[in-house]
């Protein structure tokens, strides 16, 4: 057991926890990394499945430290998962911050002791190390979801859930591939594995409102010119709803006329990526009839796209199955077209559920056996929360998070939460990591979670929490935005819903960007109100 006390024990080591160790570094902090992986890059080590790439575009989806992009590019507007892995060792080469993490180190425990102000850690290897603050970069997809399907344990082929692929890779081509579920995973995994699987068979229970990626290469020349603009976009980006580098459209498109918005929306979907979700009119979340107008005009551009009309109602249905863009949009590319290929099935599990996988099938209501070697069980996270209540956390009235958390989350500026003190956590509660380009979110939280712990210190202070008045305000403000959105009316991980018996609830901060950098800034220089110091 190692008893050696450290200032700062960071957790996970994606973007947010490499940022936070590097920045705790810098300020003289004695600071300790525990990493479940084998090595650095989070949520890009673990999602391992064919396709996997991020949906946001060059150069938004990296650090903004000049020190870091100054010399990398990318070969892809939309870069692949090998790609991003690469640029995390560049950006250790960078910050040399490995050294500060040990891998191969899963945390399982935490307590808090109020007598000596510190935490507790335990690894999955039975050591503990004390600290005087915790920060939990655990991300907001850590904890897979694998729904209990009768019989899967029984299947004698293949088969993994996307977020635990294997590293080495799975051969797909020539095989009888499954894929259950059309999330984000989902549909890269399909649109990926469809011209080399000798059967593809794709089991949806929600179509996927996807928006065309327009993925293209981008040359060193074409980045070397660009990034004299850079530092001026990542203070733009800081301004925006979504931390992305577009503006909702500053009008109701309720409001518009038929021209006006069809013109809009052409524009939009022209560009593609996340812009018709992040960047179109100012209602789209709040406004049925904008939110319809644009379903009906996204059905209509991906039904053109889809030969079979069973399929086309299917996957674009003539009603909208939620309302646009309150379930995740994915970005596909040419995700569409792959239904109309001969060796593609689409099931559909509103009509048939699947009642049991066989020893070599999964078998659907209506008594189909649907032959399969590989089955791709791409079902999603136990999202937000899940990463940290999968820990045993323990704060001064000794629940753990997740039975403080379960009849209701509760945080302060989803960054802290009462009753566990000296205890942060990024990108993952009530913050606006959904609603956010993940870099930029964690920038904003490191940032003002290492200001903090660096006051404290200078201010010889030991111990915060949050007042519970402050969590109780903050979290109806959560409620209160999220309340009049049309994001309720989703069955969706962004409120638990994805998960049976979770709190149905929002999860994020959904009102912009601006407005929460405003009030975590507030809250930093009026000395930490909100907080009980000692
Ligand atoms: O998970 P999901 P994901 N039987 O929860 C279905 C990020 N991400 O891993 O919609 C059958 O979105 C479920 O159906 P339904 C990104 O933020 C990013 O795909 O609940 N099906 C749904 O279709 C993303 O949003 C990237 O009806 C079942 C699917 O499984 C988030 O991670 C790439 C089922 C789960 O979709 C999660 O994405 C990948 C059941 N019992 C992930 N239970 C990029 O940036 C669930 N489903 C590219």
């Amino acid at each position: 057991m190692s008893t050696q006390p450290t200032d700062v024990i960071v957790v996970g080591a994606g973007f947010g926890g490499l940022y936070t160790i590097y920045l705790l570094r810098e300020r003289g902090f004695n600071v300790k990394g525990f990493e479940e992986a084998p090595e650095i890059g989070g949520c890009w080590y673990w999602n391992a499945y064919p396709g996997a790439r991020v949906d946001s575009d060059v150069p938004i989806y990296e650090y903004s430290k000049e020190e870091l992009w100054k010399d990398w590019n990318w070969t892809e507007k939309f870069p692949g998962r090998q790609e991003l892995r690469k640029y995390f060792e560049y950006v250790d080469g960078k910050l040399d911050v490995k050294r500060h993490i040990q891998f191969n180190s899963r945390v399982v425990d935490a307590e808090f002791d109020p007598s000596t102000d510190r935490w507790a850690v335990r690894t999955q290897d039975g050591n503990i190390t004390y600290s005087r603050f915790m920060v939990f970069c655990t991300g907001f997809a850590a904890k897979p979801y694998i729904p209990s399907i009768k019989g899967l344990e029984n299947f004698k082929g293949i088969w993994h859930h996307t977020a635990r692929w294997p590293q080495e890779g799975v051969e797909l081509k020539g095989k009888r591939v499954a894929v259950i579920g059309t999330g984000a995973s989902g549909v890269q995994v399909i649109q990926e594995c469809a011209t080399e699987v000798a059967k593809l068979t794709v089991f949806q229970r929600t179509p996927n409102l996807a928006l065309p990626m327009r993925q293209r290469k981008i040359t060193e020349e074409f980045q070397s010119e660009q990034k004299s603009t850079y530092p001026e976009k990542y203070r733009r980006i800081k301004t925006t709803f979504a931390g992305f580098l577009y503006h909702t459209i500053p009008k109701n498109g309720a409001d518009v006329s038929t021209e006006e918005r069809t013109a809009a929306f052409e524009e939009l979907w022209d560009e593609g990526g996340f812009r018709p979700w992040l960047g179109n009119y100012v209602d789209l979340f709040t406004s049925r009839i904008t939110n319809e107008h644009f379903y009906d005009f996204w059905r209509d551009k991906v039904r053109q796209r889809i030969s079979d009309p069973v399929k086309q109602e299917l996957l674009a249905p003539t009603k909208p199955p939620h309302p646009f863009g309150t379930k995740r949009p994915c970005l596909e590319q040419e995700y569409f077209e792959m239904y109309n290929r001969s060796n593609v099935e689409l099931v559909s599990l509103k009509e048939n559920p699947i009642v049991e996988i066989t020893e070599k099938a999964v078998r659907t209501s209506d008594g189909v056996e649907h032959e399969v070697d590989i089955i791709v069980v791409a079902t999603g996270f136990d999202a937000v929360t899940g990463s940290l209540a999968r820990i045993n956390i323990k704060g001064t009235d000794c629940r753990s998070i997740e039975e403080k958390w379960a009849p209701g989350l509760k945080t302060y500026m989803g960054m802290t939460t009462a009753n566990y003190p000296n205890m942060f956590f990024l990108y993952g509660p009530h913050g606006p990591t959904a609603f956010c380009n993940g870099p930029t979110c964690c920038e904003i939280q490191s940032e003002w979670i290492v200001n903090c712990i660096t006051y404290l210190r200078d201010n010889n202070i030991t111990r915060i929490e949050p007042s519970r008045e402050a969590e109780e305000e903050w979290s109806n403000n959560v409620d209160k935005i999220f309340s009049g959105q049309l994001f309720s009316e989703a069955k969706s991980w962004y409120t638990g819903a994805n998960i049976p018996g979770k709190k149905v609830q929002s999860l994020n901060f959904t009102g912009g960007l601006p407005a929460y950098v405003e009030r975590i800034s507030t809250v930093a220089k009026k000395g930490y109100e909100g907080f009980i110091l000692s």
